[in-house]
């Protein structure tokens, strides 16, 4: 599928990934380092302002702290911090040394973090909160720093020198079963999906971004920091959504583009000044299912047709609404430039290849012989169909996954978590749809007799092994769960608490 054309990028022209012989993306920003270092390229909540001369000095600084305690090419640091100044240059040295950074949800709990740590096996690790650095000491002895990097000064190793195979980051994410598996993302993989969104979205150096996402996810990580430094433009970052702080950013920064997953649209369409989001240029959502409903109440109170785009973990981005031409509401749009997509199988499942896709999880050929194709294309677990403009629609999940306020929550993880509490027999977890949060987590319970857990209870009980937004808003108990006359538990037939007759099937 010829995808540079899918954008109207130019006649004939023909994708680079390398954007042209940079091969990483410390490449890249080391040629806007050279090129115009008085540039603004990040602000960020507290007042700290970093133009590209800025962060280039002070990100050498930082990658020589990490060399000098013994940190090389190749060693994986964990990073789990909320978004600031120092986590963001910290972030920058790790790549630029040629560390393989792994971004770890700050909500995680300790067993999450535990099995990141057990699984990974970093060198060091980057936290901002000391509960979070006592429960990766006690699961591997390595050094535990804060992101202002506590350590001795000393002269940088040569930097940006990493080739493009060499691996960068490694996301953790879940598949159809078990605990979370590490994709590994090489310099390549994540400077090929930039400069595909460059060109697609014509991200230039004049645009101004607010970030309100984490950093410890491919959207924020991913799209929003490394494409931004790529483009040679510049973010205002902020450490959490709130709407009204997006909007003072918007004005105070006079932001050209804003990215958001549907959940944070919802809220701002919640606010009476959302009607200042007129000013952008772009506003992008992707990461979950933004409806069509939503899209056209925004456009009506914004003038802004959101670009709807899709993308994963392993693949960085894939899909997205074209800027010049047809943004179709329920749609993720047409391929990105270098990437080939194809439908395979009855239901249709999407399946792609692409110098964006990642080479496989780490340590797990088992996950991997099932993830690949023979002729390389990688399954992504979603289903789709075209519409009649060829456009993409995902029509749905071949594997079992809810998706809550852009955040991945498996079912599998929560009922596994919910077998250990002593009043429960067995469990389903399923979504409900949900206005703010797409799906909201919610179980079915069958309690051991005499009890009645609540939800209070079960969040409690849930508090010490998972993260609280894979927790369920409500529960419900039930005598026994739906089966099939093989066993199988009919997640279809339950709803609003109750279970739905066999003829729903
Ligand atoms: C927070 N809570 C959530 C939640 N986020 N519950 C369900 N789903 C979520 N996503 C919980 C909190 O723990 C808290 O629980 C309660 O909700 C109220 O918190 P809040 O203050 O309203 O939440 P807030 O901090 O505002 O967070 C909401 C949010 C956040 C939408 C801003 O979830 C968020 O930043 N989402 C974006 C996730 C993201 O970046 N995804 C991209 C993945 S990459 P309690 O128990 O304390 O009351 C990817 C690839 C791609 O998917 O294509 O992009
Ligand atoms: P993650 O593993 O956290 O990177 O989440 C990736 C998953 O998010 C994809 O496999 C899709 O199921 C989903 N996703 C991302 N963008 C969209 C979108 N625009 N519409 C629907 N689902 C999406």
């Amino acid at each position: 599928m010829g995808s540079a054309d899918n954008h109207h990028i130019a006649p004939g022209f023909r994708f680079d990934p390398s954007a042209g012989g940079r091969e990483t993306l410390p490449g890249s920003w080391a040629a806007h380092w050279k090129a115009t270092p008085e540039r603004p390229a990040l602000r960020f909540a507290d007042g700290t302002a970093l133009n590209y001369g800025e962060l280039e000095a002070a990100s050498r600084r930082a990658a020589g702290r990490l060399h000098s305690a013994g940190l090389g090419a190749g060693e994986r640091v964990l990073f789990s911090a909320a978004s600031s100044a120092q986590g963001v240059v910290a972030h920058v040295a790790c790549l630029r040394l040629g560390l393989v950074v792994i971004p770890a949800n700050t909500a995680y709990r300790q067993a999450e973090v535990a099995h990141v740590v057990g699984d990974a096996r970093p060198s060091a690790a980057i936290v901002d909160e000391p509960q979070r650095g006592e429960w990766i000491r006690a699961a591997a002895d390595i050094p535990v720093l804060t992101p202002d990097l506590p350590l001795d000064e000393a002269p940088a190793p040569i930097l940006d020198q990493s080739a493009a195979e060499s691996p960068a980051l490694i996301g953790y994410t879940s598949g159809t079963t078990g605990r979370p598996k590490g994709a590994v993302l090489s310099h390549g993989n994540l400077l090929s999906s930039v400069e595909a969104l460059r060109l697609a979205w014509r991200w230039s150096p004049d645009d101004r971004l607010v970030l309100a996402l984490p950093l410890f996810h491919m959207h924020g990580l991913g799209v929003g920091l490394h494409g931004t430094l790529h483009a040679g433009a510049s973010a205002m970052i902020l450490p959490r959504f709130d709407p009204d702080e997006v909007l003072d950013a918007a004005a105070a920064f006079d932001a050209t583009l804003f990215f958001g997953v549907p959940t944070l649209y919802h809220r701002l369409m919640q606010s009476d000044r959302v009607s200042e989001l007129a000013r952008l240029r772009l506003c992008v959502s992707g990461s979950a299912p933004l409806p069509a409903e939503l899209h056209a109440r925004f456009e009506a109170q914004t003038g802004q047709r959101i670009i709807e785009r899709y993308g994963m973990t392993e693949t960085v981005m894939l899909v997205s609404n074209p800027v010049e031409g047809d943004r179709r509401p329920g749609t993720v749009g047409l391929p990105l430039p270098g990437v080939e997509m194809r439908l395979a199988g009855e239901p249709p499942e999407i399946e792609v290849r692409g110098p964006n896709v990642f080479a496989g999880y780490l340590d797990r050929p088992d996950a991997n012989a099932e993830a690949f194709r023979e002729d390389g294309f990688f399954r992504t677990g979603d289903l789709g169909h075209l519409d009649e403009a060829g456009y993409l629609c995902i029509a749905g999940r071949a594997r079992e996954l809810l998706i809550s306020g852009g955040y991945n929550v498996y079912p599998r993880e929560v009922e596994e978590a919910l077998g250990e509490h002593p009043e429960i027999v067995e469990s389903a977890v399923v979504g409900t749809p949900s206005e703010e949060w797409g799906d909201a987590v919610t179980a079915y319970l069958v309690p051991r007799p005499g009890a009645q857990p609540t939800v209070a209870e079960v969040r409690h009980f849930l508090g010490e092994r998972l993260a609280p937004y894979k927790h369920p808003r409500t529960v419900y108990c039930v005598e026994a769960l739906p089966r099939n006359a093989l066993g199988k538990v009919q997640k279809h037939r339950l709803e609003n608490g109750r279970i739905l007759d066999e003829e729903a099937d």
